[in-house]
């Protein structure tokens, strides 16, 4: 029978089109059967937003004919998969980065003015999807774009949040959190797949049990709660590959409550179930201390089970021994947030599959790779022992063995070295009992990546070093990169055609080293036209956006000097304030003579600051507060704007990035693992004003040094002054600024007490009063250099040029050869 139905879809498929038509009247005609049948609405009258979901369905299906292609040849092929297990995707908008990676952006375009809308109209419809945080969420996002790119049989797994990250709303210049419902309008860019679905099971006991005349244990657990999957199609740019993001939901679970149904508790029944799904509700802002979370660990180990449940199936399909689990098999561990991984597929192989514990460990030894993406031994999740036996009592032994056994190898190297024992111990001691997930990380995974050179030699000569010791060979370094396809040819399609202009090909958008070959031209006067033309565009439209959002205006003539990130102290925003405050001092002081010389600035800050961190939101009420000065003193003009950005996002970076002269990555040295930001801005051609922290050492390497703005301690020198303690004497100037904030020049002198004292003497731990000073120097070689506005232009055509080494295609080469052992898998149509 099945046969049977078999030849009669090939007879259909046969009488079908191929593929999807591209052509203008075949989108149009498709756009509006959605406007009809997917959305209801009258194909004679629908909006902007009802015509945006039909565009968005119409871009959907032409994602699922390719990425149901890619899985059929997968399936065929069977080769290695890389599994990329990461608890934050920040995606941001699809549409555009869709009929980009297509191919087929100007055919829509073209359907849609037929129809008489402006596709970028359209794409301004769409919200952003916010699951994530920043820099290790964006990078995941960046890195699946390489992967389809790359050809890799690749797949993402996460959670598919109710909530992605809180919308800020500023009132009155403080930060007040709003939810994000991103998915009450509905997603067209993802598929529910009800049939796919995994029981996720919690709490409960562990027993004995004898098999075949052997103990084991058997976890008979308390909870079981439904994970639905929700696919994403991500596709590659310049190939017909399309990967798959499955994003997991919580649902209630049939199991477990057939007690409260016989009993009559019909309602509480109910509600009880409903409860399930608030495990993939909300997304954690990040606050880097999650300790004794619930929901974070049952978070974690939600999507982690379903994931590991769904991997070990496909594998299953067509295969009988685990022996074969590590040549087919490869996972990434972004991050300690999926380490408890490590100890389910143990679980797994060990008391459902019955392997003995060292063929088990063997494999997980094999097939785990982890990314560190933190730098401070703080930034690594510890779960207090009750709480991990609680929720997961078997996990809990399973780690107990795996350190256990890890002690004994450890003692054989290193005798009875206690201390350092107990510093490489899994369980770490102290008044609350806790599972180091890092070490667990490190016990298991065969790579341990850092995300730049300096941040591996942090890795291996402070936060891991009594494990770099022993196993040197684990440690590798990636440094991040980001995905040009975004970054250059979606956000800044002017630049992107002036580079394949002058570089006479596309090849670069999948091949970026190319783009050195801008190098030969970067003192062209016409490329310079061309390239201050292009930013020149690029300001007017961020200039509207500031304009609309803030009611400030600024002069397209003035540096755009852009900092866009979270607001954390150690990415000293602060720092900048007190830049601007010295910078509009100057100019409060200045003889018209001076004025005149001065380079005008419009100073743009954005970012969220996590909902609990009271400095951050501080820092950002002293934004407005400057801002509302500087703006309103008639003696500045337009020598100085300030201008905060709300509800910062990957849309608003987009629109940002290509219209900054200037961006400041101002973190103390040894604190920002890598910062992605950074090469954003580098890509469009935005010099850079930066610490030697994370990549901006290996930026400077690539462009030269003498193309940015390098300022501030050395990674190395940092412990020393912190040690000796930095005096506000150090920098009259410094110490000037912020007397002004604590006299209440800018109002609020009580509010912002506390906010000073973090910088005042003896408590500068992340030495602004150090650094002030170079800081100053750095903003005034900038200044300098935007005078002469030819070498300006040719310093950022080198930026761009230089960029070529900070593409995630780089990166997920490196992981591919180095980590995975994975090779591309190219769906041949
Ligand atoms: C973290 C680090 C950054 C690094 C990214 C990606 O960012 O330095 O660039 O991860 O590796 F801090 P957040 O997720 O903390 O923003």
């Amino acid at each position: 029978e099945l046969g049977d139905r078999k030849a009669k879809v090939e007879k259909m498929f046969g009488l079908m089109d191929e593929f999807l038509k591209n052509d203008s009247i075949s989108l149009q005609k498709d756009i509006l059967d959605h406007v009809e049948f997917t959305v209801a609405r009258s194909r004679f009258s629908f909006d902007d937003f009802e015509a945006y979901q039909a565009l968005a369905h119409s871009v959907r299906d032409r994602l699922i004919e390719r990425w149901h292609d890619t899985h059929q040849y997968f399936k065929k092929k069977d080769p290695k998969r890389i599994y990329f297990l990461s608890l934050e995707f920040l995606m941001g908008r699809s549409l555009t980065n869709s009929v980009t990676n297509l191919g087929i952006q100007d055919e829509y375009a073209d359907a849609l003015t037929q129809l008489g809308f402006d596709f970028e109209v359209l794409a301004e419809q769409e919200g952003d999807a916010a699951l994530g945080n920043g820099g290790l969420a964006r990078l995941a996002a960046c890195q699946m774009d390489s992967l389809a790119t790359l050809d890799y049989p690749a797949w993402g797994y996460g959670l598919r949040y109710q909530y992605g990250l809180f919308r800020q709303i500023i009132v009155d210049g403080f930060q007040h959190e709003q939810p994000d419902f991103w998915l009450n309008f509905g997603n067209p860019w993802e598929i529910e797949r009800v049939h796919v679905s995994y029981p996720v099971k919690f709490y409960g006991t562990v027993e004995e049990e004898v098999l075949n005349g052997k103990k084991s244990k058997i976890w008979i657990p308390g909870e079981s709660v439904e994970a639905v999957a929700y696919d994403n199609p991500i596709p590659g740019y310049g190939t017909r590959n399309a990967i798959n993001l499955r994003l997991w939901a919580a649902k209630p679970s049939d199991q477990y409550d057939m007690e409260s149904y016989t009993t009559g508790d019909y309602i509480n029944a109910i509600v009880n179930r409903q409860k399930a799904e608030t495990i993939s509700n909300v997304l954690y802002p990040d606050d880097r201390s999650y300790q004794g979370k619930e929901l974070r660990l049952k978070q974690q180990f939600f999507f982690v089970s379903a994931s590991l449940q769904d991997i070990i199936r496909r594998f299953k399909d067509l295969h009988r021994n685990f022996d074969e689990f590590p040549e087919k098999v490869a996972l990434q561990i972004n991050d300690t947030h999926p380490s408890i991984s490590i100890a389910e597929v143990m679980r797994v192989l060990v008391d459902e599959e019955h392997l003995d514990w060292s063929k088990a460990w063997d494999i997980a030894c094999r097939i785990f790779s982890v990314t560190i993406h933190a730098v401070q031994p703080e930034g690594l999740e510890k779960i207090p022992v009750d709480l991990l036996g609680s929720v997961l009592p078997r996990h809990l032994e399973i780690i107990y063995e795996i350190n256990y056994r890890l002690m004994e190898e450890l003692k054989k190297s290193f005798g009875q070295d206690y201390d350092k024992l107990s510093r490489m111990s899994i369980i770490e001691e102290g008044a609350v009992k806790s599972i180091r997930m890092a070490n667990l990380s490190l016990a298991c995974c065969h790579s341990v990546n850092g995300v730049s050179r300096v941040h591996l030699e942090t890795l291996k000569t402070r936060v891991f070093k009594d494990f770099y010791e022993l196993w040197p060979h684990k440690f590798q370094c990636k440094t991040n990169g980001v995905t040009q396809r975004r970054w250059i040819v979606v956000s800044n399609p002017s630049l992107c055609s002036i580079i394949s202009k002058w570089l006479g090909t596309e090849a670069w958008i999948r091949n970026v080293d190319l783009i050195a070959g801008l190098k030969e031209y970067a003192e062209d006067p016409d490329l310079h036209t061309e390239w201050k033309n292009m930013k020149r565009v690029n300001k007017m439209r961020l200039a509207e956006y500031i304009e609309t959002l803030t009611s400030v205006k600024v002069s397209l003539d003035a540096m755009f000097d852009v900092q866009i990130k979270r607001i954390h102290e150690y990415k000293r925003q602060l720092l900048n304030i007190l830049g601007i405050i010295h910078r509009y001092d100057c100019i409060k002081n200045m003889d018209e003579t001076y004025k005149r010389r001065v380079v005008p600035r419009v100073c743009i800050i954005g970012g969220k600051a996590a909902p609990g961190y009271e400095v951050a939101k501080k820092i950002i009420k002293l934004c407005h507060v400057v801002a509302d000065k500087v703006n309103n003193d008639p003696d500045v003009g337009d020598l100085l704007k300030v201008v905060f950005i709300p509800d910062y996002n990957v849309s608003v970076a987009e629109l940002v990035i290509p219209g900054s002269d200037l961006s400041q990555h101002l973190s103390t040295a040894g604190h920002e693992a890598s910062g992605t930001g950074c090469m954003k801005f580098l890509m469009n051609g935005c010099l850079l004003l930066a610490t030697a922290d994370g990549s901006a050492v290996e930026i400077a390497e690539e462009i030269g040094a003498e193309n940015m703005f390098l300022f501030g301690a050395k990674v190395d020198e940092v412990p020393a002054l912190r040690e000796k303690g930095t005096t506000l004497k150090d920098s009259l100037q410094f110490a000037r600024v912020v007397r002004m904030v604590r006299d209440g020049y800018f109002g609020l002198k009580d509010y912002f007490k506390s906010l000073c004292d973090t910088v005042e003497d003896g408590g500068d731990f992340y030495l602004l009063g150090y650094d002030f000073a170079s800081y100053l120097e750095a903003q005034a070689a900038a200044d300098r250099a935007f005078v002469d506005q030819e070498k300006w232009t040719q310093m950022s055509i080198l930026s761009t040029a230089g960029s070529g080494k900070f593409s995630s295609d780089r990166t997920i080469e490196e992981y591919a050869q180095q980590s995975w052992g994975i090779e591309p898998c190219k769906c041949p149509f």
